[in-house]
């Protein structure tokens, strides 16, 4: 960042600021604040052409952050900022890309751009025509229904290009742009592996992934995967018997004088070798109504826990694209163990349902009864827990944690 031969590092706080992580050449790093711009995107580039690496950034135009280039003062400072037009409706920037498009010697900007709640996929190409001008090409290239009204991220018009690349890939002597989504969803094929394919003078046609000119082949993630016997092996689960933790024991004194319903316990799978839980100290016993498809989905267990025998649900939403894994446990009506008492701990909703919550959500009192240890434990141990379930072949196992992050 400051031309001294040595590697530096630039991050964006998510809250307004540029941090500078400064190489003092035997690879300590120094932080400082260099510039104050919001992001979420972020990329490095020569914008200006004076030699310095400057910052292009992207965020939610929509709340006030518009997206642009910071430029570099030569010392790793980004003072002046450059701010790129906005378009209607997309102002989602989750993420920005540079590269000699048309070899001038002026390093263009690709934006991946989104809809509010991301609903809708779009790209823009500036070209870069010199002292901060830009000639625009935009491509929207799935939009949903005028009027259509998205209520959260999670909505079937949410295909957004997460990752930009670029390569020569028809082999034409002009670089083309490549994007990389989810590759899930009602829309995964128009997008994902698709291109731009780049004719020369900055023209640009969209073709999808398996159609003619476009020759990227898109090689399903489970084929990265290692041997399926390894992966069941390496999530193997600790088996045997509860234990007695601090967590156990708060939970034993938490449940003390409540009243426990009686639970229909036969209608639970058994699991011969229990599932140990190693911070709350419970041990799963019995298994039931296990439904999960493309990472979502709940199932019941029945865990032995600070001397009780507890029916409780697990709800499972994944969501690759964020690398996040929520589980969460439901705690309304007959929710956990059927005690009334535990009701209002579920302040959050699963899969669209109230009454759960997950440990990173979960009020203090829970951390007092010995909860957020249980809950912890089942984040922590979800993929090792659905492998230990006698009720699925390997091959469902399989399937049902590839869906998972
Ligand atoms: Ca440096
Ligand atoms: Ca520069
Ligand atoms: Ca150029
Ligand atoms: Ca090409």
């Amino acid at each position: 960042m400051n031309n001294d031969g040595t590697m530096d590092v630039v991050l964006t706080d998510l809250q307004g600021r540029l941090n500078c992580l400064m190489n003092d050449g035997t690879g300590r790093m120094s932080k400082r604040s260099c510039g104050d711009t919001f992001a979420f995107g972020i990329e490095l580039g020569d914008i200006d052409g004076d030699g310095h690496l400057d910052v292009v950034y992207g965020a939610h135009e929509y709340e006030g952050s518009p997206t642009g280039v910071a430029l570099n003062d030569g010392t790793g400072i980004f003072r002046k900022s450059w701010t790129l037009p906005s378009i209607n409706g997309w102002g989602t920037v989750p993420e920005v890309a540079v590269w000699d498009l048309n070899e001038d010697g002026k390093l263009d900007i690709v934006l991946s751009r989104a809809g509010v709640l991301y609903a809708g996929t779009a790209i823009e190409v500036l070209e870069n025509l010199g002292e901060g001008r830009f000639r625009s090409q935009f491509f929207p290239l799935v939009e949903p229904p005028a009027g259509y009204d998205a209520t959260a991220e999670a909505n079937e018009w949410n295909n957004f290009v997460h990752s930009i690349r670029f390569s020569d890939v028809d082999l034409d002597g002009h670089t083309d742009i490549l994007l990389i989504a989810n590759g899930r969803g009602p829309h995964a094929a128009e997008i994902h592996g698709s291109i731009l394919r780049n004719s020369g003078n900055m023209t640009f046609e969209h073709v999808r992934n398996r159609t003619a000119g476009n020759p990227v082949k898109v090689i399903e993630e489970s084929r990265f995967l290692d041997d399926p016997k390894l992966i069941l092996s390496r999530l193997e689960p600790a088996q045997g018997a509860p234990t007695v933790t601090s967590a156990s024991r708060a939970f034993q004194s938490a449940i003390k004088g409540l009243e426990v319903p009686d639970s229909d316990m036969a209608s639970y799978v058994d699991i011969p070798d229990p599932i140990q839980l190693p911070e709350s100290g419970a041990a799963i016993v019995g298994v039931k109504d296990f439904q999960m498809s493309q990472g979502r989905g709940s199932f019941g267990l029945l865990i032995s826990w600070g001397g009780e025998l507890l029916p409780i649900e697990v709800c499972v939403e994944s969501y690759l694209a964020n690398k996040f894994t929520a589980y969460r446990v439901r705690f309304s009506e007959s929710g956990f163990g059927g005690v009334s008492a535990f009701n209002e701990v579920g302040t959050h909703s699963c899969m669209g349902q109230p009454g759960y919550a997950g440990d990173w959500e979960l009020a203090p009192e829970g951390e007092r009864m010995g909860i957020r240890a249980l809950l912890r434990d089942i984040s922590t141990h979800g993929k090792s827990i659905i492998v230990g379930l006698p009720e699925l072949s390997d091959q469902e196992k399989i399937g049902v944690i590839s869906d998972i992050y």
